[in-house]
């Protein structure tokens, strides 16, 4: 009602939404109208005044029962048929909302069965971002899911740390994930842009938690997928520290980890600001401070820090080209 659907599901909620939403409102004015009836007909005139003493009414018992009856019936059936309507239910016993244990062989293969889907995209949960892989693993990317309008997307979603639910109203469900499961949701959509939230508190930085599906007629979509191939193995321009600035403040969410006085990084994730991290001798105790070395950990934590709380961000060569150029100048 408030965001025009943009697929069936979103579609089919919506009506639901809104059958029940007119069926409340008229409950409301029918009992609002008898209150302010009862109030004026049957107030006190007179002083020493009682009112008529009246000790049920078999039709009146029998009206509110029935009724009430009538309408939560309706609104039931029409909920349950809603449900086995949407995209996902596709097989009938994959409901929308299902999660199941990672890697468990026979949930995912019922889930893949349940419905032929175009393409499937794993998607990570993390404080506080989305991160999305393409098929194969070759492309990664945090900021923007992108897909082909008018393909059933299937999203394999993880969580890497608390519970995050996935929420892009425009395209259906919300969905929650649930550390140690893999949840589901499909969708086929016509090209435009939608915006989501993660609709459950996961920490400081849960409001920025967005989401940004872009659908692209499907001719455009490979363009894009062509384009960020060539970019994760492309030539690489000298450093930028300019572009590094803008990546760390805006593109990417090393601010939400981060402090760099005097900007709007603020971020107390990581242990030590980097105001003046090129003046510090080791990178996270691990590692000599050289431009060479800050690539490597920006490319891969994990691999120089096993364990340690900074993500890969999946960061393509040129923006750790041009992050690296930015963090030299911060002394
Ligand atoms: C989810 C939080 C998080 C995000 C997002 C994040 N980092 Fe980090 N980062 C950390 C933590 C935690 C450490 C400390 C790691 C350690 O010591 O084990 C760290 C360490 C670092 C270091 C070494 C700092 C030092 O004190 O030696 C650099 C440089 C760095 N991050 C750059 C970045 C950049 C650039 C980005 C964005 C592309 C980024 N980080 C995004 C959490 C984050
Ligand atoms: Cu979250």
């Amino acid at each position: 009602m408030l965001v025009p659907p943009a697929s069936q599901d979103a579609k089919l909620i919506d009506d639901l939404f809104r059958v029940t939403f007119i069926l409340a409102f008229i409950v409301f004015i029918l009992v609002e109208a008898l209150i302010v009836l009862a109030v004026i007909k049957f107030r006190r005139r007179r002083a020493n005044e009682s009112p008529a003493q009246v000790h049920g009414n078999k039709y009146a018992e029998i009206g509110w029962t029935v009724v009430p009856a009538i309408v939560v019936g309706l609104l039931f059936g029409f909920a349950v048929s809603t449900w086995n309507s949407l995209t996902a239910s596709g097989a009938g016993n994959v409901p929308m909302s299902h999660v199941h244990p990672i890697n468990d062989p026979v949930a995912l293969r019922q889930i893949d069965e349940a419905k032929r889907v175009d393409l499937v995209i794993q998607v990570t949960a993390r404080q506080w971002l989305w991160q999305f892989k393409y098929p194969d693993g070759a492309l990664a990317v945090n900021e923007q899911l992108v897909v082909p309008a008018n393909k059933m997307i299937r999203l394999d979603i993880v969580t890497a740390d608390v519970i995050h639910a996935w929420w892009v109203p425009a395209l259906g469900g919300m969905l929650y994930v649930n550390p140690g499961e893999m949840s589901h949701i499909w969708f086929k959509t016509v090209p435009g842009e939608y915006k989501g939230q993660c609709n459950v508190f996961c920490g400081v930085a849960h409001a920025q938690m967005l989401i940004n599906v872009k659908a692209l007629p499907p001719d455009e979509y490979d363009q894009w997928y062509q384009g960020q191939l060539a970019q994760v193995s492309g030539p690489v321009a000298a450093g930028d520290a300019e572009r590094g600035k803008e990546l760390f403040l805006n593109k990417q969410i090393c601010w939400s980890c981060h402090i760099v006085d005097g900007t709007k990084a603020q971020g107390k994730v990581a242990p030590r600001p980097l105001t003046t991290f090129s003046a510090y001798e080791q990178i996270a105790q691990a590692i000599p401070n050289t431009a060479e070395n800050l690539a490597t950990w920006l490319r891969d934590p994990q691999g120089v820090k096993p364990g340690t709380q900074m993500p890969n961000l999946n960061l393509k060569p040129q923006e750790i080209a041009d992050l690296v150029a930015y963090l030299e100048t911060l002394k």
